[in-house]
């Protein structure tokens, strides 16, 4: 099992931690990473597999029942990912009762998973009911995005609006547009479940004042995905210390541009005739 830190999967991991914290998404223990693993990238190494620990879980994920998860620990710095994985990642297996789940590599120094684990379980659950090839959850504090929260209205179609005309390919990123909750306590079941709901349409959803929750089907999915958002929201700061908008992308721009690229915009966000 400790050969588990060669697989590609753990090396993705440690690189795109280690981007996401110097592009200063990720100070002091923010952030956090939930990627399903398909049971062949996992069974290789655990033949004669030692019993792990178990940990409770304060949420019955028995829809996830016996599936493996490469999640980031709780109260680890994306910043030292990389030099030590073994200390800040681990690979889990929800309980067949989806009560508990068993550390089957990592958290080397007696870590568990990431605070968040309940609202990343609620959300996969609700992306995969929506999305075969769903596998990943990711959370960071995008800096640019969060500036947003206080700057601009939050409401969906107008915030999705926005951000789809500050940079052209930005509407054929996220066509559905992105969700946005009500400013809630980190990890309660609260925020989980309100971010689930939202997560039936979007694969984004903001957390006003706090930070953006994605889901895709892999890493480069999902961080293009947050990527390209707080990309958006980075020229909306800039725009604004410009002086603000002179001219801008019309939704007739809009409308040709999904025409173009064969995306549907969500229904009713573009006035065209
Ligand atoms: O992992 O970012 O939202 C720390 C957080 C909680
Ligand atoms: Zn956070």
């Amino acid at each position: 099992m400790e050969k588990f830190v060669e697989t590609p999967q753990v090396k993705e991991l440690c690189k795109i931690t280690d981007v996401m914290y110097r592009k200063g998404w990720d100070e002091r223990n923010g952030g956090n990473i939930s990627w399903i693993m398909d049971e062949e990238v996992v069974k290789p190494f655990i033949q004669d597999m030692p019993e792990g620990r178990n940990v409770e879980l304060n949420f019955n994920a028995k829809e996830l029942a016996n599936s493996y998860l490469l999640v980031t620990g709780s109260g680890k710095y994306f910043r030292n990912i990389i030099e030590d994985p073994q200390d800040s990642l681990g690979l889990i297996q929800i309980s067949e009762d989806g009560r508990s789940y068993t550390i089957l590599w990592g958290f080397a120094n007696g870590a568990i998973a990431t605070s968040e684990l309940p609202t990343h379980l609620m959300n996969h659950i609700q992306r995969l009911k929506v999305d075969d090839n769903h596998r990943l959850i990711m959370h960071c504090h995008t800096t640019h995005t969060i500036a947003m929260t206080f700057s601009h209205m939050l409401d969906e179609k107008e915030f999705t609006k926005t951000l789809w005309k500050m940079c052209t390919e930005c509407l054929v990123v996220f066509p559905e547009g992105i969700g946005i909750i009500p400013w809630v306590v980190p990890g309660t079941e609260a925020i989980g479940k309100l971010t689930a709901e939202k997560m039936k349409d979007v694969r984004t959803v903001l957390w006003p004042h706090h930070g953006i929750f994605g889901a895709g089907s892999d890493i480069d999915e999902t961080f293009g995905l947050i990527e390209t958002i707080e990309k958006a929201a980075e020229v909306y700061t800039l725009v604004q210390a410009q002086g603000g908008v002179k001219q801008e992308i019309s939704d007739e721009n809009l409308s040709d541009l999904a025409e173009g690229f064969g995306v549907v915009p969500r229904d009713g966000y573009l006035e065209v005739d």
